[in-house]
């Protein structure tokens, strides 16, 4: 059991961070009033189907990182796994692009790490890349290019390297909260548009900055470690001028079109969203709360990256209206979306954030996954409309289920997806899914125990052999005919539950 878990304090923050990793359903004006359930859904031919990963979970040799440090750490981890016991990604490309292919997918996201790439500062501040490390991403690259798929780059995942956040020294500034982050990051998206523009138009400038700012800063059990909300909020806002920088840096590089190809850059964040729904949908007070969530966690980063519109102390009043430096910043908007979350509004007030969302083993007869976390198709819908707002193209830039027995993927995969259908009928533009994850990896604090891969990998042998799950056939099959429908979903086996394995977030 992680030591984070069995502090009471700590416990109960960490039940305000399952907002970030986790959701609301106050009505809202723009969603349309419920239609007719269909019996079919279609996809465009021109639609993205892919898997994601981030390298510190599929990597290894990454010690030198905040993550590294904190991984080393005894007790931070469940059963003290260590992110160098997992798939070994590199040393897998060719089997892991054949995944890709075997699952009908042609898109791939994953993340470029600074520490690969800048082992030390003073490499940084010289530009000095590490030759091995860019060759690993050339040759990935490469690997992807000859099967054609096409790669969306992350640029950061939640890992820095150990120069710009130190676990060890939590309490002075630490990642975002640098004065240098925001150039530092910035340049960092320059130099990576420079190297691999002509051959990535997608980009993910931060992945879920609210997940990273919450569990970091208020429930502590990532790294810095740190319960304190002011260094949450203070976080918060500096993401987004740091998401800015780099949004301007990738599109510098691609004004000049130096590829020739004549394609803009798409350039966004992806934003974990959730349902959040009121632990009494009577109480006011709760539904008051959800509406706060919601505001808090899906909506006030896009708000600021879209339309520059900046709730400066998280009190759902905008104070900022169409900042310059932000407004415009995203050109579609990247959606992470794995299930709900539930507010009561007697729960323990915390600054900024509000009340404390729950999302582990809710009471209610939904089926969870291997974390506990409830499997609720539709609240893919009501995040899907929610983002609708922003006039932007989507990209599903992750769903996905840990799910170790290979029972329940295939029936979450498709219900998802068919959630997806739904709101493309609708009208909404949704141009890609990302499945979370095409190999099993390392799950953050919740090491190797939750299995979020398409491909299970065998983490006893030397060899970590990859394995396809029962949902790979089923995806090829939906990627190949672009349509689903309820019949076929009706014939995939019914939801197994059973007690959550694994320590979750
Ligand atoms: O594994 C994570 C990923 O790094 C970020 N989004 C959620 C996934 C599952 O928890």
């Amino acid at each position: 059991m992680l030591a984070a878990l069995r502090r009471p304090l700590a416990h109960v923050l960490r039940l305000a961070a399952a907002l970030a990793l986790a959701g609301c359903a106050a009505p809202d004006e723009t969603e349309p009033g419920p239609a007719p359930e269909p019996t079919e859904v279609a996809f465009p031919a021109t639609f993205s189907w892919g898997a994601a990963t981030a390298g510190f979970q599929i990597e290894t040799g990454l010690a030198d990182t905040d993550w590294g440090v904190w991984a080393a750490t005894p007790g931070k981890i469940q059963n003290g796994d260590l992110p160098d016991a997992g798939p070994d990604a590199f040393a897998h490309v060719a089997e892991d692009v054949a995944a890709l292919l075997a699952a009908g997918l042609d898109g791939y996201r994953f993340s470029i790490e600074r520490a690969r790439v800048y082992p030390t500062r003073a490499a940084f501040d010289a530009d000095a890349p590490d030759p091995a490390g860019l060759a690993a991403y050339d040759g990935l690259l490469a690997a992807l290019d000859a099967g054609g798929i096409r790669p969306m780059v992350t640029l950061h995942h939640f890992v820095w390297p150990r120069y710009m956040s130190d676990p060890a020294l939590a309490a002075s500034p630490q990642g975002w909260e640098r004065d240098d982050a925001p150039a530092v990051f910035g340049a960092w998206c320059r130099r990576m548009a420079a190297r691999y523009g002509d051959r990535v138009d997608l980009w993910v400038t931060i992945n879920e900055p609210n997940v990273e700012a919450m569990i970091g800063y208020v429930a502590g059990y990532f790294p810095p470690g740190v319960s304190d909300p002011d260094r949450l909020a203070d976080v918060l806002r500096r993401q987004v001028s740091a998401h800015a920088a780099c949004y301007d840096a990738i599109h510098d590089d691609d004004a000049t079109d130096a590829d020739g190809d004549g394609a803009s850059a798409l350039v966004s964040v992806a934003s974990h969203n959730r349902l959040y729904e009121p632990a009494d949908p009577t109480s006011a007070a709760d539904l008051a709360a959800v509406a706060h969530s919601r505001n808090f966690w899906n909506l006030w980063l896009l708000d600021a990256v879209v339309r520059g519109d900046v709730d400066l102390d998280f009190d759902d009043v905008v104070d900022v209206t169409a900042d310059p430096g932000l407004v415009g910043r995203a050109d579609y908007i990247g959606l992470n979306y794995y299930g709900t979350s539930r507010i009561n509004a007697a729960a323990l007030k915390l600054p900024y954030v509000g009340v404390v969302p729950a999302q582990f083993d809710l009471p209610n007869e939904r089926p969870k996954n291997d974390l506990g976390w409830d499997i609720y198709p539709p609240g893919f819908g009501v995040v899907l409309d929610e983002v609708a707002r922003y006039g932007l193209p989507v990209y599903i830039t992750e769903n996905g289920i840990a799910d170790a027995l290979d029972v329940n993927r295939s029936r979450f995969t498709a219900e998802h997806l068919f959630e997806v259908g739904k709101a493309i009928a609708r009208g909404i533009d949704v141009r890609g899914y990302y499945h979370w994850s095409i190999i099993d990896n390392f799950e953050w604090a919740s090491g190797f125990c939750p299995r979020f891969g398409l491909f299970q990998v065998d983490f006893t042998d030397p060899a970590r052999p990859r394995s396809p799950t029962s949902a790979v056939p089923m995806l090829a099959e939906l990627a190949t005919s672009g349509r689903l429908t309820k019949s076929a979903i009706a014939a995939l086996p019914p939801y197994q539950s059973k007690p959550s394995p694994c320590a979750g977030f």
